[in-house]
Formats: C-alpha cells, sequence, structure tokens
C-alpha cells in the first residue's frame, strides 16, 4: 500500500480540470481537506484506507445535498409512500454505486487519479454492509436501487445490526465462522439520528386491553441515503439501533456491582447485536421476535409521527403510506399497527382494522416449511402481551366469518356439521349405517365438524409435532391482515395457491398476485462489468439501457455478428483474468484462462443440490482419469467455482462444504489432470465477490430441486452478464428460459407437479444410474478422505432408510449429466456459445428490478413517482 498522497497543492483555478484535463481541482481540495481536517491522517502518510474514507466523506456531501432537496420536496407534496419493511438489506460497498449513480466518476476519478491512487482501489478500502444473509435481502437492496431510481416516494425501513452476516473461513476445508466487525472505521454512509428515538415495550401484563411493558428499549435512526440512477431523486434507508433507556446505573457501580450497571446497556444492545444467522434453523426465538418486533414498531411509529405533522385523520393513512411487509419477518407489523391505533389513537377496532389490511402489503418467499415462521403461543404471550391478545381477537373474528361458508361446504360434502355427541349415529352418504358408529360417536364427543374444519384456517393453530402447544402462524395473520399477498416468480406464485395458502386463496383470490424478482442492472451489469457495458452501449448507440433495460432487446440482432462475438468473447476473457487473480489470491490455487468457468454461488443448501453439482464434478474427475493422453486433449477444460455460507447450525450444509474442498484436494494436485479440471470453494461469498465472479462465469448452475426455490436472483444476475444457464424449471428459472428460448438453455430434472408422486415412489427406488452409484462408492470408500464424516451425506441420497433422496438428487442424476454433455459438446463451438450468450444479455432486460419495483408500484402500493426538481 501506499503511503504518500500526491498533495501538490491546488492551483487557484476551481473547476474544469487542470491542464493536462485529469485533475478537478475543487474536488481534489475538498478530498484533501476531508482526509485532514475529518479524518485526521496528514496526507504525506496517509494510507489506502484514509484515502478512502476522506473520499467517500467528500461524495457523502454531494449525496446529502440531493438527499436533503428530495426529502423537503416529498414532505411539501406529501405524495404516498412505500415503507420496505425488511429484516435484511444486502447492501454491499457503497462508494462506487454512489459515485456511479451520481455520475460523478469524472470528476472523482480524475481528482482521486491526481491524488496518486485510482477509485477502483479505493473501493476495495470500504467493508461491505451484509445485513442480509443471501437472495431476499439483496433483492430488498435492489429494490431501494429500483424505487430511487423510479422516483417512487419510498423507504426501506430495517434494523442497523453490528454485526452483520458472519464472515466464512476455511479450516482444514471445513466451514469456520468469525464475527463480521463491519463497523470499526465507522461508516461515512449514515447518519444518525439521536433526535429520532422511539420506545420499544416488552414483556408485562395487560389489564382491561392497556398494556404495561416490563422492559423498554428506545429504537435510534440511522438514514442511510438511497441514489437514484440519473436523476435528483435520492431515497432513504433508516435503520434501526437499540439503546438503553437507561445507559448506566451509577448506584450499582458504585455498589461495586460493575456487571449489574451495564445490563440494562448490554441487554439492549443484544437486540440489534447480530443478523440472525440464517432462514432455516432454530435461534434463539425470543430475541429473534423481539428484534422482529423492534424494528416493525419503530418503523410504524416513526411513519405514523411523521403522518401526524401534517394530517388529522387517521383515515386517510392508507392513502399516504404503504407497507410491504418483506417475508414473515415483519409481519407482527398487522398486530403492532392495530395496536397503535386502538390504543394509543383510540380508534375502534372496525376502524383499526380497514386500516390495516389497506396499509399492509405481504411478499412471501419461500414454500419451506422451516422458513415460514410459526411462534409459539407461549413466547409470544410473554414477549408481546397485548399483541397475543390482538391476534386471539382477529384469529376469532376471522373464523367466525368462515363458519356459514365451512358449513356449508360440509352439507355440500354431505357431511355432518353438528357435533358428533349431539349427533345421532348417521346413516351414510351411500345409505349405509357408518361403520362402528357407537364407539366413534364415543370417540369423538368433543369434537366440532365446524370447529375442526376451521382449524385449517387457523392464524393460531396446534404444532402438529407436539401436542397442546399452539403456534402463531405468521404468513397466515400477514394473509388475513393485509391487502395483497405476492409471490416472487410465476412458478412460485401459483405453488403458493395450491399449497400453504390454498385455503385462503378459495377465500380471496383477489388478493393474490405475482411480481417476480428482479436486479439492478447498474450494479449488476453497468458497474461490475465496465467492459461488457462500454460494449453494449457501443453497439445499442446508447447508455439508456441503464435505466431502459428492455432496450438490451437491441442485442439481438448482433448476436450472430463474428466482429462482434470476438469483441464479446474477449471481454469474457478480461473478466476470467480478474477472476484468475483473485482465486490466486484468495485460495493459492492456479486456474487456466482457457477453460469454462463453471460457477455456483449461493447460500449452501441441500435443496439447492450443490451436492449434485460435485457428484458430477467427481464423475467428470474419475472420466478424465480413464482416458489416454490422446483422448485427454479432447476434452474440454473446466473450472469449477463454489462459494456460498452453510448455516451455522445446518449439519448437512457444513458437509457439503467439506465435500468440495475434499474433492479439490485431491483433484487440484492430480498430474493426470493437469488444467482439465479445477476445483476451487471462494470462501466468505458475498456481494463485493459476487461482482467479481458473475461476470466472468461462463456457465452457472440453478439446479434446485423443482419446486423449492421460489425464484433466485443469482440466475437473472448471471443471465444479465451473458452466463449460459443450467437448470432446472424452478424459480424465475423458468421466466428466464421464456426469455431466451428454452433451447438456449441447459435443462434437467423433474418438473414440479411431478415432485411429490416422486417423493412417495423413492421409498422403493431402484433404478440408479451405474455414474451415480459409482461416484457414490468412491465417497464412501474414502477417496476423498474424511470417510466417515461424508457417511451420512451418502446415505441421505442412496439410503432409502435414512435420507430417503427427498430433494431428489439420485432421481436427477441421469439427465443432468445428459445436461452436462451438451455443456460440453456446445463449448467446442465457441461461436454457438457466444452467439446464446448475447441472447442471454439481450433477453435480460425483464429481469431489471426496475421492472418488478414499477410492478409493485403500480399493482399493489398505488405509489406514483414524484421526483425533485434537479
Ligand atoms: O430462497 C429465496 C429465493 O428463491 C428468492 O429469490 C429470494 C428473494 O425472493 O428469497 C429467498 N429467501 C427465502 N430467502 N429467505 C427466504 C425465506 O425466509
Amino acid at each position: 500500500p501506499r503511503a504518500v498522497l500526491n498533495i501538490d497543492k491546488p492551483t487557484s483555478k476551481k473547476v474544469g480540470g487542470s491542464a493536462n484535463g485529469l485533475a478537478d481541482d475543487s474536488t481534489k481540495a475538498d478530498i484533501i481537506k476531508k482526509l485532514e481536517y475529518t479524518v485526521g491522517a496528514s496526507p504525506s502518510d496517509a494510507k489506502a484506507k484514509d484515502a478512502y474514507q476522506a473520499v467517500a466523506l467528500s461524495v457523502r456531501e454531494q449525496l446529502l445535498d440531493k438527499f436533503n432537496k428530495t426529502q423537503e420536496y416529498w414532505k411539501k407534496q406529501d405524495p404516498k409512500f412505500v415503507y420496505y419493511l425488511s429484516a435484511e438489506f444486502l447492501m454491499g460497498r457503497s462508494l462506487w454505486n454512489t459515485v456511479y449513480n451520481l455520475g460523478l466518476e469524472g470528476k472523482y476519478g480524475q481528482a482521486v487519479n491526481a491524488l496518486g491512487y485510482k477509485l477502483e482501489e479505493l473501493r476495495e478500502q470500504e467493508q461491505n454492509a451484509a445485513l442480509g444473509n443471501g437472495g431476499l435481502g439483496r433483492l430488498a437492496a435492489c429494490f431501494l436501487d429500483s424505487i430511487a431510481t423510479l422516483d417512487l416516494p419510498g423507504w426501506g425501513y430495517g434494523i442497523r445490526y453490528k454485526y452483520g452476516m458472519f464472515k466464512q473461513a476455511l479450516k482444514d476445508g471445513f466451514q469456520d465462522e468469525l464475527p463480521d466487525i463491519w463497523l470499526t472505521n465507522g461508516n461515512p454512509w449514515e447518519i444518525a439520528r439521536p433526535n429520532i428515538q422511539y420506545r420499544i415495550g416488552f414483556y408485562g401484563s395487560v389489564d382491561n386491553h392497556k398494556w404495561s411493558p416490563a422492559e423498554q428499549v428506545i429504537a435510534q435512526a440511522y438514514d442511510n441515503p438511497i441514489p437514484g440512477y440519473n436523476t435528483s431523486t435520492v431515497g432513504n434507508l433508516r435503520l434501526w439501533e437499540a439503546k438503553p433507556v437507561n445507559e448506566f446505573a451509577l448506584d450499582k457501580f458504585n455498589e461495586g456491582k460493575y456487571d449489574e450497571a451495564v445490563t440494562e446497556r448490554r441487554k439492549a444492545e443484544d437486540i440489534s447485536a447480530v443478523l440472525y444467522p440464517n432462514d432455516a434453523t432454530e435461534y434463539g426465538k425470543e430475541l429473534r421476535l423481539k428484534q422482529q418486533f423492534f424494528f416493525v414498531s419503530a418503523s410504524i411509529q416513526d411513519v405514523l409521527a411523521r403522518f401526524k405533522e401534517s394530517h388529522s385523520n387517521l383515515k386517510d393513512l392508507p392513502s399516504k403510506a404503504m407497507f410491504q411487509m418483506n417475508d414473515t419477518h415483519p409481519t407482527i407489523a398487522v398486530a403492532e399497527l392495530m395496536r397503535l391505533l386502538i390504543d394509543q389513537e383510540g380508534l375502534g377496532w372496525d376502524e383499526a382494522w380497514a386500516i390495516t389490511v389497506k396499509t399492509l402489503a405481504f411478499t412471501n418467499h419461500t414454500v419451506m416449511p422451516e422458513a415460514l415462521e410459526k411462534w409459539p403461543v407461549k413466547v409470544m404471550g410473554k414477549l408481546l402481551p397485548r399483541h397475543m391478545e390482538i391476534i386471539d381477537k382477529i384469529d376469532s373474528i376471522w373464523k367466525d366469518s368462515l363458519k356459514e361458508k365451512v358449513l356449508g361446504n360440509l352439507e355440500k360434502a354431505g357431511k355432518s356439521a353438528k357435533p358428533a355427541a349431539a349427533a345421532k349415529p348417521k346413516a351414510s352418504t351411500d345409505g349405509k349405517p357408518a361403520k362402528k358408529a357407537g364407539a366413534e360417536v364415543e370417540e369423538e364427543e368433543e369434537e366440532d365438524p365446524v370447529e375442526k374444519e376451521l382449524t385449517r384456517y387457523g392464524i393460531i393453530t396446534e404444532n402438529p409435532w407436539e401436542k397442546g402447544v399452539k403456534l402463531v402462524n405468521m404468513a397466515f395473520l400477514a394473509v388475513v391482515g393485509s391487502s395483497s399477498t405476492n409471490g416472487v416468480a410465476h412458478i412460485h406464485s401459483e405453488i403458493i395457491k395450491e399449497t400453504i395458502f390454498k385455503d385462503f386463496y378459495e377465500i380471496y383470490p383477489e388478493k393474490f398476485q405475482n411480481k417476480t424478482n428482479g436486479v439492478t442492472p447498474r450494479r449488476w451489469l453497468a458497474y461490475c462489468n465496465p467492459g461488457l457495458a462500454a460494449l453494449i452501449t457501443k453497439a445499442l448507440g446508447t447508455d439508456a439501457w441503464i435505466k431502459e433495460a428492455h432496450l438490451l432487446e437491441g442485442l439481438r440482432k448482433f448476436a450472430g455478428d463474428k466482429d462482434f462475438q470476438a469483441k464479446w468473447r474477449a471481454v469474457k476473457l478480461d473478466n476470467k483474468k480478474r477472476l484468475k487473480a483473485v482465486i490466486k489470491a484468495r485460495v493459492g490455487i492456479d486456474v487456466p484462462v482457457n477453460a469454462l468457468y463453471d460457477i455456483q454461488i449461493k447460500r449452501i443448501h441441500e435443496y439447492k443440490r450443490q451436492y449434485l453439482n460435485m457428484l458430477s464434478v467427481i464423475h467428470r474427475y474419475h472420466h478424465i482419469k480413464s482416458l489416454s493422453p490422446a483422448e485427454r486433449k479432447k476434452v474440454v477444460p473446466r473450472v469449477v467455482v463454489f462459494g456460498g455460507k452453510a448455516a451455522s447450525a445446518y449439519y448437512m450444509a457444513k458437509k457439503i462444504v467439506k465435500l468440495v474442498t475434499a474433492v479439490g484436494d485431491v483433484v487440484n494436485k492430480d498430474p493426470d489432470v493437469g488444467d482439465l479440471l479445477k476445483v476451487v470453494f471462494l470462501p466468505d461469498y458475498n456481494v463485493d465477490l459476487a461482482e467479481v465472479i458473475i461476470p466472468a462465469a461462463e456457465l452457472s448452475q440453478h439446479i434446485s430441486t423443482a419446486g423449492t426455490e421460489a425464484s433466485g436472483t443469482s440466475n437473472m444476475k448471471f443471465q444479465m452478464n451473458g452466463c449460459l444457464i443450467i437448470g432446472t424449471m424452478d424459480g424465475a428459472n423458468v421466466e428466464i428460459a421464456e426469455e431466451i428460448g428454452k433451447e438456449n438453455m441447459f435443462v434437467f430434472g423433474v418438473d414440479a407437479d411431478d415432485v411429490p408422486r416422486l417423493r412417495e415412489e423413492r421409498k422403493n427406488f431402484k433404478d440408479y444410474d451405474p455414474r451415480f452409484t459409482a461416484v457414490l462408492k468412491s465417497i464412501a470408500d474414502g477417496e476423498f478422505g474424511n470417510k466417515e464424516y461424508f457417511a451420512d451425506m451418502v446415505a441421505s441420497v442412496s439410503d432409502m432408510t435414512k435420507g430417503n433422496d427427498w430433494f431428489l438428487v439420485a432421481n436427477d442424476f441421469a439427465t443432468y449429466m445428459d445436461a452436462q454433455e451438451e455443456v460440453d459438446a456446445l463449448y467446442g463451438d465457441q461461436d454457438e456459445w457466444t452467439r446464446r450468450s448475447i441472447l442471454y444479455t439481450a433477453g435480460s432486460g425483464f429481469f431489471s428490478s426496475d421492472r418488478t419495483i414499477d410492478q409493485y408500484a403500480k399493482e399493489i402500493w398505488n405509489v406514483k413517482p414524484v421526483a425533485p426538481p434537479a
């Protein structure tokens, strides 16, 4: 790292650059001033990290200028706002994005160069804001970018976690988890708001519907301005930090009870300390519910406070505010908005309910049962007793409203609607007496058939695994308590109507919608792949595609153009070199550039089937070894890269990580294989690593068991960057195939409709592909070491008494291998490969988050653009 800034004193010339057209003196001077007086570094021995801070602080002023103007303008205009409530925002780094979205790249690029740095290298100094687990959190970040870019009045609301997503390291090839201490150097992109604070209560008792919380904490706001692209609009992400009501108990301290003196502070700070580590496993249930309530309550209180500054009638709230609940995490909002309207604002139940339903909307992101939150009534009742009371009432009013319908249904089906004890043993519909009628009557004495039917609709239900334990189904609460429920890809939105929300869909068909996800083409094409962006802009004769992604369609006409193809390939080669260097630097593996770069980056999960990918890698390895040296010359070389974090408590996912590294250890040093196959696990996959990996990818894997991946969003990022996809007909892959032509994608595997049947049949599954058996045997026999450690992974897909191949790895293996063969064959024809690559980018416009957000704004939120004057 350089220690000396090039600080030739700025000349008196203010703007317009120096004689060589590079340095913009006023910008340069501003950076130096920030360095000296805010960062407190001496220019002569400033480090890159200091220079980054100084540049960021300088850019921040430009950002805040527009931010203040936007917020003031919106306040004056008083439009309807959307508030995006999300427990996760995976923002990544901000410097580059801010500079480019504000159009400051020329000015700052030059000033930074004149100071002896490059913007690219300063960018590397920034900590990642990893306040999210994966797709869901990154989607929220893309949405904020699009909301601002489309000039929509809107804010995000979430938690300012002190520690973000854990940092992943490898220790002997196993995942090691380290805390993500991302705020050590401060965060120049946020504005602390000590004057914006709300009280949040927990525990306590309820007397005559009046809640007296036993504990309170303070939620303090931090604003994170969100610049739109090529517009004067700068939106906001308001994050809450938990603070104690009483910082420090001096009396305890004086008594020598030092720990007790800070107990309250520590307990409060725990609430916003860590991003819950995953979306699929049990984790400090009470703390997690506390986090959810904490940020939801603060956000709603904040919105109501602002609303009341200029409105006196709460009935107008739905015309001024819409809360989008991102997954079940913020759905306690239904009860909290009811509580605030009734208990604090004095509204009646019906009035409050009408407002609540109109003001809330819900997005579902999964059908995986473990991620659909259900809080034990005991936990909810203890932590939030008034909310539990409200949810109870919502549940009973809701079920009462269904009684007639349920009665009608029972009668239609010819079933008795009276409790069995009151009913005489009745003839069944076929006229024969009911079997063992007497015994049944006795057994079901208490059972009221209507009540029994109603349990299907219950927001409060009994835990099927633990008799007598009642749970609050947060997804059901959200569907009933909001005006819209949407899935995140067409197939997913259909599945939820047929499965988890079937009963609700029958009652409220009009509430259900689809909003296929999208990703921002700024971060995920224009900025992460400048080479390709420049080529696209040149071909289309405009850079308007950055905001109007449908213009990418214009690339279609170049798909077969040999000259254009060559340029397209040259960009890919440059990006591959960049990734090659990162691989070398991070894990010390030398990978060739003249190989197919085959990537699977996402959270590690059995349903995402990294395991299936690994089985095919092992097969490839064995196959190469079986060839003669002459035959090996015909093999298409591959670099297979994996990246992704396993949830800390997810046993199988951790084994998958180890399998990748263990196979890599064997394959990468096998002289028979050489450069024909390299297997790489890149640790600590996160947003900025994705920004390097995705532009370099030639093949990406989206191979989840059909019906399990709600949408996927990395598939869209890869597509935008001209990377071919091998995938199942799952999530948004289905729509990507529609946009680019299914024949251009390597599709394999069973359809979602067949999965339940196959899961039943799997018990008798014997039809193993011999390649599958051989590969599995090699793991079981210890070819990659760790024989015992991998034993239950082997069993999970082969021993029907254990894992039962729930994710159909064995089942889909053969068609996956066929698809892989097609990949190899096509890579040999570089012209055709490149033609398809161009078609992928050309067909990616639909997957811009601008399109998604435009649909949300028009079809759910009814929020209209309001651009502040430039
Ligand atoms: O698993 C889903 C992805 O399929 C989807 O693309 C993403 C954004 O919609 O959300 C992911 N997700 C779902 N993350 N957490 C959950 C469940 O809480």
